[in-house]
């Protein structure tokens, strides 16, 4: 009797901890990160935003985004742009269920060709499969939140 009433205790201290941890990333995702899921749809695989759609995403600069792979193909997110033959932005080879996050400060938009007051279209694919294309719309400036 004294050990289920102790266990229950402790079950209880858990689910608040988990509670609480799950509304802070929910919080920390509202105002900083941006979540694109690359998923294999059929013969080709896309890169799907927030609204679920294979469509330019809008990005604040200072966001992160972060793409994850929930399909069973490996797949990269890689700028179009290069520099010195490299890409500006690079994830590592993502397998199923692995994700990476670039967060597009002010020094990449910049590095990327942004200028002041000027929203920048940003085209990027994967390595491994280039027919698979995503596209970002950096906005800079101000934060809208
Ligand atoms: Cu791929």
């Amino acid at each position: 009797m004294y050990r289920t009433r102790w266990l229950t205790g402790v079950l209880a201290v858990a689910a608040f901890a988990a509670f609480t941890t799950a509304q802070d990333k929910d919080k920390g995702k509202d105002d900083k990160e941006i979540v694109i899921t690359i998923e294999g749809k059929g013969a080709g695989s896309m890169y799907l935003g927030p609204k679920g759609k294979n469509e330019p995403v809008t990005v604040t600069v200072g966001r992160k985004v972060t793409w994850i792979n929930k399909s069973k193909a490996p797949h990269t997110a890689t700028s179009d742009k290069t520099e010195m033959d490299k890409p500006v932005f690079a994830t590592k080879e993502l397998k199923l269920n692995e994700s990476a996050s670039v967060t597009f400060d002010e020094g990449l938009f910049k590095a990327l060709g942004g200028k002041a007051g000027e929203d920048l279209k940003l085209s990027y694919h994967c390595e491994i499969h280039p027919k698979m294309k995503g596209e970002l719309i950096l906005k800079p400036g101000k934060k809208d939140k």
